[in-house]
């Protein structure tokens, strides 16, 4: 379509995450952090959270495709000049935080992290691009997951708030934005890759993800804190996996279920994040569980109230549907989401169910609930991509994702939504969280790289990649 308004200053743009991109896992000082701990495979995921996982690497382990990525740890500014040749705003990026304090209990941050996150700011504020930094995706350390049972030990809010504040004091002048947690509702599902709880201290308890939940809540407000008064200019978000889902009919049952599923899900984390408290509906969850409830300190509530978030970033790759009623239902996949399949949508290779017009749904329905900016912060399509004899990409299909979501966008901003930007995922390619392979790919880039992480590593531009460039150079009118 064209025709669509997008606000002056929409932070057009890219995201990736430390963990899968950059490589270089054991140089400069970096510590292993859970991520290193994941071989390739499909069953990652899974494996991960199985109780006999072996969470011990050594050298035989050095070829996880995740030590390798794509070597963005040397190559970040060739990469850099290409998202910049794409015309962005913005570049979402994450911290490894292995990288700044190895085990993470260490009093002094390691200066070759800090530096390599100040040279990516740096190089990204020399282009124009505003940086974004989400300061923990799915990689905290190694050594915190194991010796206490991840964010399940309260000690976890005071070693992420002083990473929080040495990261703040060092880029805080440079970045305006922010977010705390990846997909921080994502602990629903994957508790190990998301909150550090190893099968050894917890697995899948859900008094314990809850509790763990309470603690990063308040490393999020300490946070928000350290942020106002580095520069109060900052901004911090939230950082949600969003996916619209539907009643499978009319039948009450369904649409209880439904907004059961909706509240916990979607909204839970982000209520507490953003409206600084826990909602009504906490205790009928924790009642659900079959526990009564966490243990908290006095001044915790205070400070969830005092220091909320700003903005909520989300990720939106599909949407979902929730038949109660029905065991026999077909089901559909996800990496987080799945329910039934939905007879509207076609899916993608990978089974997830493309849905841009949920992307409206859920654009509307986050800003009715909290009326504060929105962030796009991943959106996209896993994709097995052919090369030619050039290592062209004629990825149409992923052009037809994104124009159709971008679309909805203009649709919900249309709709009277403060949508302020827009990351892609994978705006390069890289290696794939859920299987650990570089043949699921999202960017605009391609990486001549396979799944054991052997090739050339030269990038090359996609259709997609001048499409994009088109698309943000009219503002989004272009599609
Ligand atoms: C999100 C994660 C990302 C990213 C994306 C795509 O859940 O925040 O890290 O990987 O999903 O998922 P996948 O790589 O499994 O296709």
């Amino acid at each position: 379509m064209n025709g669509n308004k997008f606000p002056d200053g929409f932070l057009w743009g890219g995201a990736t995450a430390a963990n899968q991109l950059e490589g270089a896992f054991d140089v400069d000082g970096k510590g292993l952090s859970v991520a290193d701990a994941m071989p390739g495979g499909k069953g990652r995921f899974a494996a991960l959270g199985s109780a006999d996982f072996d969470w011990s690497i050594d050298e035989s382990k050095y070829t996880y495709p995740n030590h390798k990525g794509i070597d963005h740890y040397h190559r970040y500014k060739e990469d850099i000049a290409l998202f910049a040749e794409m015309g962005f705003k913005s570049y979402r990026f994450s911290i490894a935080w292995t990288r700044i304090f190895p085990l993470g209990t260490e009093d002094t941050p390691n200066e070759a992290g800090l530096a390599f996150y100040e040279a990516i700011v740096d190089e990204c504020l020399s282009y124009g691009i505003e940086p974004v930094i989400t300061i923990s995706h799915y990689e905290m350390p190694l050594h915190l997951a194991k010796e206490f049972g991840g964010w399940q030990d309260r000690r976890l809010v005071g070693f992420y708030e002083k990473f929080a504040e040495t990261v703040l004091n060092r880029l805080g002048q440079k970045v305006t934005y922010w977010m705390t947690f990846n997909e921080i509702n994502s602990a629903f599902h994957f508790p190990a890759l998301s909150q550090g709880i190893v099968p050894a201290t917890g697995g899948n308890n859900k008094q314990i993800i809850f509790q763990a939940f309470h603690h990063q809540f308040l490393a999020s407000s300490l946070a928000v804190k350290i942020a106002k008064k580095v520069n109060p200019q900052i901004k911090m978000g939230c950082m949600i996996i969003y996916g619209t889902s539907y009643a499978w009919d009319t039948n009450p049952k369904n649409q209880q279920a439904n907004l059961e599923l909706n509240q916990e899900m979607n909204f839970f984390c982000a209520d507490v994040q953003v409206r600084g408290e826990y909602p009504a509906y906490t205790q009928r969850i924790y009642n659900k569980y079959g526990f009564d409830s966490i243990e908290m300190e006095a001044g915790d509530l205070a400070l969830l109230k005092e220091f909320p978030v700003e903005y909520i970033g989300f990720s939106y790759y599909m949407s979902s549907v929730v038949n109660a009623t029905d065991p026999e239902a077909a089901k559909a996949m996800g990496n987080l989401l799945s329910g039934v399949k939905n007879p509207f949508l076609e899916a993608s290779e990978w089974g997830w169910q493309i849905d841009p017009a949920g992307l409206r749904i859920a654009l509307n329905e986050l800003y009715g609930r909290y009326e504060v900016p929105l962030f796009i912060v991943e959106n996209g399509l896993g994709a097995i991509d052919e090369v030619d004899e050039d290592f062209y990409v004629a990825d149409d299909y992923r052009i037809d994702y994104l124009r159709s979501h971008i679309d909805e966008m203009a649709n919900a901003i249309a709709d009277g939504v403060d949508l302020i930007g827009y990351t892609p995922w994978g705006c390069i390619d890289l290696v794939s969280a859920s299987t650990g392979e570089m043949s699921k790919r999202y960017g605009f880039i391609y990486v001549d790289l396979d799944d054991n992480i052997e090739g050339t590593g030269n990038r090359y531009k996609k259709k997609s990649f001048d499409w994009y460039q088109k698309v943000i150079a009219t503002n989004g009118e272009d599609l």
